[in-house]
């Protein structure tokens, strides 16, 4: 099929001696006999390219020429100016103001079709050549968006939260705002592997990481620091408010059991939280380090609660704003559950150890 084609000619009889010609090209065509017709059509009927005459009686060609360019709609369409003005200056004015060739009256069917079929390329290249960018563009995002999430749990991964971390103190330390952070560490997880299998241990991951994003405000960011552990910037948030976050997270996290094959497992976490007031420098990572000393102390203290970092907390023991007793160990399952189980999928053939067994012993519980 060929193409459609908008001719623009004010005079009745070259007008049809022209159209004449173009249909016996094989091309379909749109007639409109003045330089306002030809502006609506050209907009209406998104033609694959234009002939326009350049002597016309409301608006001379020059004009509409330079409307079509102007418009976003019509900008890409290619301009033929067909003219008995031969001049140099009107052949150089055409080109200036946008028109892609310019042909002089009269012409033979044979230069005609030559034109139109250049024109016609140039217009499918720009076209392949936009498609490409916008094909590199959408495919730029997607590599943007692989680097910076966590393939596993679909949050942010560390190096993006280190990008949004620096953002966020520097805007808290400008505005003199508060700003909190919590660093989560599942607890025991590795046991979760040892005995159910690293699949089920991935699906604990992401079923932790959607329980966390649940908990959380959207101007919040959630982040997979490593392995099991999860880090929470809270913005416009200080340390007391970040406390409520904290617990109400743990709470979120431990709250329904999974189910690994029939046997019931809660999950707890331990956090650490630290607030911009426990930094005095004006290093962003010290803010991490501060949660994570907490965290530290979440875990010493028995795990499964918050801790809140204090200035000297590396060197004596911390207040803790402990919301629960600790279970010596998570397993079996010791907290209530008031959601159903989450039923985790069970690869064929694992062993589970009798029940009542202990599950490993915790290098760091000194036992
Ligand atoms: P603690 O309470 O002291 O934090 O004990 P833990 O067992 O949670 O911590 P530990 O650091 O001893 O073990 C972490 C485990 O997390 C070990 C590692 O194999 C596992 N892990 C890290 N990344 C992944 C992952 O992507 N998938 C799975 N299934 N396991 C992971
Ligand atoms: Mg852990
Ligand atoms: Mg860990």
């Amino acid at each position: 099929m060929k193409a459609n084609l908008l001719l623009i000619d004010d005079s009745e009889a070259q007008s049809t001696q022209i159209c004449n010609s173009l249909e016996r090209l094989g091309y379909r065509v749109t007639r409109a006999s003045s330089g306002v017709e030809g502006l609506r059509l050209a907009r209406t009927t998104s033609p694959d390219l234009v002939l326009l005459d350049v002597v016309m009686a409301d608006i001379d060609g020059f004009a509409v020429c330079r409307w079509l360019k102007m418009n976003a709609e019509t900008r890409d369409i290619p301009v033929i100016m067909l003219t008995v003005r031969t001049a140099l200056a009107d052949r150089v004015e055409g080109l200036n103001i946008g028109a892609d060739d310019y042909l002089a009256k009269p012409f033979e069917d044979q230069e005609l079709e030559a034109r139109i079929f250049a024109a016609l390329r140039v217009k499918a290249a720009h076209a392949e050549l936009r498609d490409r960018n916008q094909q590199l563009e959408s495919m730029l995002h997607h590599v943007e968006a692989l680097a910076s999430t966590d393939a596993l749990t679909g949050l942010y991964n560390r190096r993006r939260f280190a990008d949004v971390l620096r953002r966020e103190f520097a805007v808290t330390k400008r505005y003199k705002n508060t700003l909190s952070c919590l660093l989560l560490d599942l607890d025991h997880f590795k046991q979760i592997n040892d005995r159910f299998g690293h699949d089920a241990g991935d699906q604990v991951l992401k079923e932790m990481a959607r329980r966390i994003t649940g908990s959380l405000r959207e101007v919040d960011l959630a982040a997979r620091y490593g392995g099991e552990e999860f880090v929470v910037l809270l913005p416009h948030t200080g340390k007391a408010d970040a406390n409520i976050v904290a617990e109400r997270l743990l709470k979120n996290v431990r709250k329904q059991e999974f189910n690994f094959g029939g046997e019931m497992v809660t999950v707890t976490a331990s956090i650490g939280c630290a607030g911009n007031s426990d930094v005095a420098s004006s290093n962003p990572d010290d803010l991490v380090k501060a949660a994570d000393v907490a965290l530290y102390e979440a875990k010493k203290r028995g795990r499964n609660r918050v801790v809140m970092y204090t200035a000297g907390a590396d060197e004596r023991a911390i207040g803790s704003s402990n919301s629960l007793p600790a279970p010596a160990m998570p397993f079996p399952a010791s907290l209530p559950a008031p959601a159903g189980p989450f039923a985790v999928n069970m690869p064929g053939g694992v062993r589970l150890p009798p029940l009542g067994k202990p599950l490993g012993k915790d290098p760091s519980d000194g036992e």
